[in-house]
């Protein structure tokens, strides 16, 4: 099987998950007894007992993610390589006995905030909404679980708006507080099951995600990238060449997907192509959510999806008019029935281009995992590169879902990289590259002279926005009340550093 040629019709089905294993997938996110802490816990505990006058029972720590591969498709229904990243949002919490949650934030831009059980979504998020979006999903899990008040600080440093899953670190985050809060009522559910309540819950903010990054973030395992499948959520670990080294540049212009559209209208177009593949192949597109559901009841490898689309549907936007009479219904039933209210100023849908990106992706995602585990490191890193490029390409051109920093970033990395992308959702935020560990210092000084020097970014700061990247561990929560160790899960481990 060769990792730059097509895959055969064979190896699509041998690199399928069918488990979800590593990392204790099934079991709840262990406790972490500390004595004492330091590093960033321990500050946090120091801003926790400076506000609140006592000590939190808990911290809680998510990780952000980086996403080596599978952009844009976890929404479809199709699989992605993210790896854990070292920056985590941290949650100091105690229980206050009353029916109000006051939130403090280390970093001043974010303000003080009280919040009760209800939760209403607002076109303009606020930070603190991110956190009731867990508190929802959390409530939501059983009817045993009840709103509990609670005294917390936040303190997280994975970069946010970047395409780094800052946000769904803070959602994650927010329902194990409110799963400690039920404790031993209700006992904390496994990691797998988590990830897909926090899935769910973090689209209450307005966009309509994947699941990508709730799962890393709990299934994540350091030292490893993970391959994750969903419906149902499957994964296993993915070994990258031990000579790989993934560097993170962040272009500075910062995107917050849940204050614009233009996130859920790719998800609308990749729904609203899937049917229309399935109509002209006289399938009951009513029935079709996603590319994946078409792709599979046509019985095609999605490589051969990629080149039908060509012939089904055109380059030119469809308006909704022209979308309705494909599927041979009227404009308002459309609009009524099978599309979301937030996509409803736009006027034209780019179909065809959008539905190649998500199935040539889904090629790059399978010959990815083959090359890490079938090429030796030496000629799998080449790969690598050249599908992280070609990843970059689609996304910019088809996918529309580039911004000219990302591009210009990707475009300095090409001397002293083997490939680079952006990263995440897009329109801004971070590009990954993969270069080799004797390539690393020149490569930051070409970011630094071309990129970074002429928008101000002095030495001291540089290490905040480019930075290079290991696999790292998944949830985990830090046990300072020794009285709040519940649960046969629980016991003595060891805090770290963060
Ligand atoms: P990302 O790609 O980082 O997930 P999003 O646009 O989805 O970006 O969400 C980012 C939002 O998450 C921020 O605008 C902020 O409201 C919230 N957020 C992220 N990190 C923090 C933090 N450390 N403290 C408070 N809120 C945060
Ligand atoms: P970011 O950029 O971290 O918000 C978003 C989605 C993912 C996935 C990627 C694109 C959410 C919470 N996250 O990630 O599910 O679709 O874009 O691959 O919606």
């Amino acid at each position: 099987m060769s990792c730059s040629a097509e895959l055969l019709d064979s190896d699509w089905e041998k690199l399928q998950i069918d488990k979800c294993e590593g990392n204790n997938a099934d079991k709840p996110v262990e406790k972490l007894h500390c004595a004492a802490l330091d590093g960033r816990l321990s500050i946090l505990q120091q801003f926790f007992k400076d506000t609140y006058d006592n000590n939190p029972d808990f911290i809680v720590s998510v990780p952000g993610r980086v996403n080596l591969i599978g952009e844009h498709v976890d929404y479809s229904g199709y699989g992605v390589i993210p790896m854990a990243v070292e920056q985590r949002v941290l949650i100091a919490l105690r229980a206050n006995g009353s029916e109000i949650t006051t939130l403090v934030n280390m970093e001043k831009k974010y303000e003080k905030a009280e919040i009760d059980s209800t939760f209403r979504a607002s076109t303009k998020p606020l930070w603190y909404h991110y956190f009731q979006c867990g508190i929802q999903g959390a409530l939501e899990y059983s009817e045993a679980m009840k709103y509990k008040g609670m005294d917390v600080a936040v303190w997280g440093n994975i970069p946010p708006n970047a395409g780094l899953s800052s946000s769904s670190a803070l959602v994650s985050a927010a329902a194990i507080c409110m799963f400690l809060m039920n404790e031993p009522t209700v006992p904390l559910p496994g990691r797998k099951e988590l990830a897909d309540l926090c899935a769910k819950a973090e689209r209450l903010i307005g966009t309509q995600g994947g699941g990508m990054d709730q799962a890393i973030a709990f299934l994540a395992t350091e030292g490893y990238a993970k391959h994750i499948e969903f419906d149902p959520l499957r994964c296993v670990d993915v070994q990258l060449p031990k000579n790989a080294v993934f560097v993170v540049a962040h272009s500075m212009v910062e995107k917050n997907k849940a204050a614009s559209n233009v996130f859920n209208t790719r998800v609308e177009e990749c729904r609203l192509a899937a049917k229309c593949i399935a109509a002209q192949k006289r399938l009951s597109w009513q029935k079709v959510r996603t590319l994946s559901d078409v792709q599979k009841m046509l019985e095609c490898n999605p490589q051969k999806m990629a080149s039908l689309v060509g012939d089904i549907l055109s380059d030119q936007g469809y308006s909704r008019d022209q979308i309705a009479s494909f599927l041979g219904i009227s404009s308002k039933e459309l609009e009524e029935v099978y599309m979301s209210h937030g996509t409803k100023d736009v006027e034209e849908f780019y179909l065809k281009n959008r539905a190649r990106h998500v199935y040539q992706e889904v090629a790059r995602v399978y010959k990815f995992k083959n090359c890490c585990e079938t090429l030796p490191e030496k000629d799998g890193i080449l790969v690598l590169g050249k599908l992280l490029t070609e990843s970059h390409e689609s996304l910019k051109n088809l996918f529309e879902c580039s911004d000219p920093a990302l591009d210009e970033l990707v475009d300095i990395s090409r001397s002293h990289t083997l490939g680079a992308r952006m990263v995440g959702a897009g329109w801004g935020g971070c590009i990954v590259a993969l270069t080799t560990a004797d390539k690393v210092d020149q490569y930051k000084e070409d970011l630094k002279r071309n990129y970074y020097s002429s928008k101000g970014v002095g030495d001291a700061e540089f290490g905040n926005f480019v930075f290079v990247t290991r696999p790292g561990s998944g949830a985990q929560i830090h046990v300072l009340n020794p009285e709040k160790l519940f649960g046969k899960d629980s016991g003595e481990g060891e805090s770290k550093n963060v």
